[in-house]
């Protein structure tokens, strides 16, 4: 695969996807959150990846947003159509059964931060900036902010940060569960490959049905979820990895998972 605006790197079995516009810092236009969507399309089907991070170039920025040129001559219908798009793309990351890593490099700004939650996990540069500036621009969050924000730091610290549309320090978004780990800016990607390498090893069908049960499970009553949970266990117990970490573990050794 290559494309214009996102760069497709491969470490083993982590897939390195870097959005790569840095003179408007990393803004997602049309074509880019199409790449996006190709892109991921084709990591979720490639067996030999295990893990994603993805990230912004250059040293500044994630991704500063949806393209504001793009935002400016929107139309009602245009603008509902963009941001089911959009939308539809970052379901596709939340939900693509194997860990997304979002490599904070720099400003997370509305749709950056928008892009930042659908990840599974999200490392922050100490220089990073987050929030839902869309208020500045008489706008609201339209790529799914407003429900993922409140779910990840509860209702009235989402309702603050898209009110007030003031962006946070990367500390206080750890502070507030918007990040998992704040890391010193020139560690980020060196770090980031390190947390990937070691989901990597990990049972990849059970990662997928961890990922499938929180998310889908956070969305259900109490009871469902868990009965759901039961179900998913049952379905892993199923599995050659089940058997293998098992018996690794019983035998004091290192369990070999292939996914099967
Ligand atoms: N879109 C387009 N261009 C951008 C964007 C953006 N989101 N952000 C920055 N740029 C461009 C600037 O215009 C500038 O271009 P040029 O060099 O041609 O003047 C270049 O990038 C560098 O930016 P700055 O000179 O502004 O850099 P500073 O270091 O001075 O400032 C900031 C950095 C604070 C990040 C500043 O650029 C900024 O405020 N950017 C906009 C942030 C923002 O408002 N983001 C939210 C956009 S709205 C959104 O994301 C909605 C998502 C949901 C859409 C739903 C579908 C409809």
């Amino acid at each position: 695969m290559a494309f214009e605006n996102v760069l497709i790197e491969r470490d083993e079995a982590t897939a390195i996807v870097t959005i790569n516009r840095p003179k408007v810092l990393n803004a997602l236009n049309t074509p880019t959150l199409d790449e996006l969507r190709r892109t991921f399309l084709e990591l979720k089907q490639d067996g030999e990846v295990r893990v994603v991070i993805v990230t912004g170039a250059g040293e500044k920025a994630f991704v500063a947003g949806a393209d504001i040129n793009e935002l400016a001559v929107q139309t009602p219908t245009g603008g509902r159509e963009h941001a089911l798009a959009g939308q539809h793309v970052f379901d596709l990351i939340e939900n693509m059964g194997k860990p997304v890593i979002a490599a904070i490099n720099g400003y997370a700004l509305g749709g950056g931060c928008e892009l930042a939650m659908a990840c599974t996990l999200r490392l922050a540069a100490d220089t990073a900036k987050l929030g839902q500036p869309e208020i500045a621009l008489g706008l609201i969050p339209g790529y799914a902010g407003t429900q993922r924000l409140s779910r990840l730091v509860g209702k009235g610290k989402a309702m603050e940060m898209i009110l007030t549309g003031t962006p946070i320090t990367a500390e206080e978004a750890q502070r507030i569960g918007l990040v998992n780990r704040v890391v010193p800016a020139a560690e980020l990607m060196a770090q980031a490959r390190a947390l990937a390498a070691q989901l990597a090893k990990s049972a990849p069908i059970a990662m997928r049905y961890i990922i499938n049960a929180v998310n889908k499970g956070v969305e259900m009553p109490f009871a469902e979820a868990c009965q759901y949970e039961a179900t998913l266990f049952g379905l892993v117990a199923s599995t050659d990895d089940m058997k293998e970490g098992t018996a690794a573990f019983l035998a004091k050794r290192k369990p070999d998972f292939r996914g099967r």
